[in-house]
């Protein structure tokens, strides 16, 4: 087995070895034996249909009534061009001029990505996204892009739904070759929680500039400073950057000075400065009210010479309103999700805003009937995610108090849930905004938003108020998170952060006030390499070690998974999650041509060793798995 392994081994069989190969390749000492990619499957099945999965265990089931997800179908028409062709053709400034100039109103569809990230936990798998992939380009070629990777689906893709987040992207390029593709970065968070060293950043971009063609760049304090090395990492590429001023507050509301119309103004004119191509206003809890969206966007219209893309959230239940006011007032771009996929802490409706433009001047041009269908279509993919569904029921106004985002809300109530506040969940509301104020008021998004997150349930679970945290003589242990960004390790808040608060949490540590990237030392990337491919026992493309930089924990552990269980992508989603019952047949293609097709046909008795057989039949052939019972 030990030879077996060396002459397998990719660094061995690539010539790529010193004479500590063997002491360096743990996996050489791995003798479990190697199962074929079927054998591997059918253990994930069998395993699943005993025991369940962790994320859908004891949570709610599909309805009994589910339909099968069909996506439309177009055999016979060829893919239109679309605005693929025109950014290849025009580049990224003159694409953003185009922008700017044309009269429709321009829709980017966010299903693929916020929608599911904020209704369904992010949880949507490769298949179910890229099954609808071909319907858009065909009968959706109008739009302006997919939003379809970035944010919290990198994380996720890995660690709950194992699999490669770069599978997704290439999938769904390849089948909209006439769409952008869009994603959303966290700045210099990348796709992760915290600030990573300038050369992450940009070799993350570089790589998923093969893929992404419009980068949504924001940073969670709204600090251009710390946007920088991503900007001009896009910029490098060619493809599109879209600089996003985070919303907060209300700029009509006087009490809120600090986020006042001029302060937007100034991060906008800064991120044009700054060489973005694009200006997103990036309302993440959807606080931008249709009254000050008019107001936003004609004055941003008139102070900042690129295009305007508004991107909301409905949580409140008014953000159609919201996005029919900034339409009126001149935007050039807004984002909506499809029906099916829209609404509460979703985007607004797709099709009800192409419905309300429609033999209007600005008229999307997008094709109802197709609208229609892909909302069928997501509808019933919705239903397999029925384990991740909030019991949100209602808009709700209660944002404008706490201005959680869209992304965060559901988040935290299923957190405040495991900490038994159930039932106290207005309060933790309460003391979300609480932290804010005590934080001197800051924009909330991922990362500074989990850690106004962390800071809500630390004081609503131990009973402290405001002014017990700010009391001298009261103790508090803070949150890890909340230390850090108090340090300066997300960067600096307009106004800087409040002197006393920060001296009480560093307890006499000196916080840093310049670019957390300038102070990282850059990652050495042939080190990091070696790591990546000692941890994961083979050898990584390029994708492979953007991915171990940004989660190398996360990564590592999603190779260990696929390395005992197989492409588990290539599994139906209900499968996926709950295996297969008595008589299901299933087909699974492994790979393009390589199909399986598998019936269960019994689940045994548990046995002394509390082991069960899972009898199948793989292509006719009988089959029998043996799996511990765990459940
Ligand atoms: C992970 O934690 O690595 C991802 C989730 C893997 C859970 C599945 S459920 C079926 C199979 N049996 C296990 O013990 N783990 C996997
Ligand atoms: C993310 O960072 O994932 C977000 O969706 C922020 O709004
Ligand atoms: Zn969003």
């Amino acid at each position: 087995a030990f030879l077996h392994n060396i002459i397998n081994d990719p660094h061995f069989i690539s010539n790529d070895y010193t004479t500590r190969f063997i002491d360096d390749t743990p996996s050489l000492f791995d003798f479990k034996k190697r199962k074929d990619r079927a054998t591997k499957l059918l253990t994930w099945i069998a395993d699943v249909t005993v025991n369940g999965h962790p994320e859908t265990r004891g949570r709610a089931k599909p309805p009994a009534t589910a339909r099968p997800p069909v996506s439309p179908y177009f055999p016979d028409k060829p893919v239109p061009p679309g605005t693929r062709q025109r950014f290849d053709a025009l580049g990224a400034k003159a694409f953003a001029e185009w922008m700017r100039n044309e009269q429709r109103v321009l829709v980017t569809d966010t299903t693929m990505r916020d929608a599911h990230q904020s209704l369904i936990a992010t949880r949507m798998r490769t298949r179910d996204i890229v099954a609808a992939a071909e319907a858009y380009a065909k009968g959706l070629p109008q739009l302006l892009s997919l939003e379809c990777w970035g944010g919290a689906t990198f994380d996720v893709s890995m660690r709950f739904l194992s699999e490669d987040p770069w599978e997704r992207l290439a999938q769904v390029r390849e089948r909209a070759p006439n769409l952008l593709t869009q994603m959303l970065l966290r700045g210099a968070n990348g796709v992760g929680y915290t600030n990573y060293p300038d050369n992450v950043v940009k070799y993350f971009v570089r790589r998923a500039a093969s893929g992404i063609d419009l980068f949504r760049i924001f940073d969670c304090l709204n600090w251009v400073e710390n946007m920088r090395v991503s900007i001009d990492a896009v910029c490098e590429t060619g493809k599109l950057a879209e600089g996003a001023i985070c919303y907060t507050g209300d700029i009509l509301d006087p009490a809120r000075a600090k986020f006042s119309l001029n302060y937007y103004v100034g991060v906008a004119k800064e991120l044009e400065r700054a060489g973005c191509h694009i200006l997103a206003i990036k309302d993440m809890a959807g606080l931008l009210l249709p009254e000050a969206a008019r107001v936003l966007v004609r004055t941003l219209r008139e102070e900042v010479g690129l295009p305007l893309h508004l991107h909301t959230h409905d949580t409140s239940g008014i953000s159609a309103a919201t996005v029919l006011a900034a339409i009126d007032a001149g935007v050039d771009a807004v984002d909506a999700a499809i029906d099916s996929m829209s609404g509460m802490t979703s985007q607004p409706c797709l099709g009800s805003i192409a419905a309300a433009l429609r033999n209007n001047p600005r008229d999307t041009g997008l094709d109802a009937e197709t609208i229609r269908q892909l909302s069928f279509y997501w509808e019933a993919v919705r239903q397999q995610y029925a384990a991740f569904e909030s019991d949100l029921k209602a808009g709700t106004s209660e944002v404008y108090l706490h201005e959680m985002p869209g992304g965060q809300f559901t988040n935290l109530r299923e957190q405040a849930r495991g900490l038994g506040l159930e039932t106290r969940w207005h309060e933790v509301a309460k003391a979300y905004r609480d932290a804010n104020d005590l934080f001197g008021d800051i924009v909330k998004v991922t990362p500074s938003s989990k850690v106004v997150g962390d800071m809500a349930l630390m004081m609503v679970s131990q009973n402290l108020t405001p002014q017990d945290v700010l009391d001298p003589g009261h103790e508090i242990a803070f949150p890890t998170s909340v230390v850090d960004m108090l340090a300066g390790d997300l960067g600096q808040p307009p106004g800087g952060w409040p002197p006393a608060l920060q001296a009480k949490a560093l307890k006499g540590e000196k916080p840093i006030d310049g670019r957390p990237g300038a102070l990282l030392a850059p990652t050495d990337f042939g080190g990091a390499r070696i790591d990546a491919e000692k941890a994961c026992g083979r050898q990584l493309s390029d994708d492979d070690l953007a991915s171990y930089l940004m989660y190398p924990k996360v990564f590592s552990e999603f190779c260990a998974t696929i390395r005992r269980f197989g492409p588990v992508s290539a599994l139906p989603t209900p499968v996926f999650f709950y295996g297969m019952q008595q008589n299901d047949e299933i087909a699974i293609e492994i790979e393009p041509g390589k199909t399986l097709v598998l019936l269960l046909v019994t689940v045994g008795e548990t046995d002394e060793e509390g082991k069960v057989k899972v009898f199948f039949e793989l292509n006719g052939q009988q089959r029998i798995i043996r799996v511990q019972n765990r459940s």
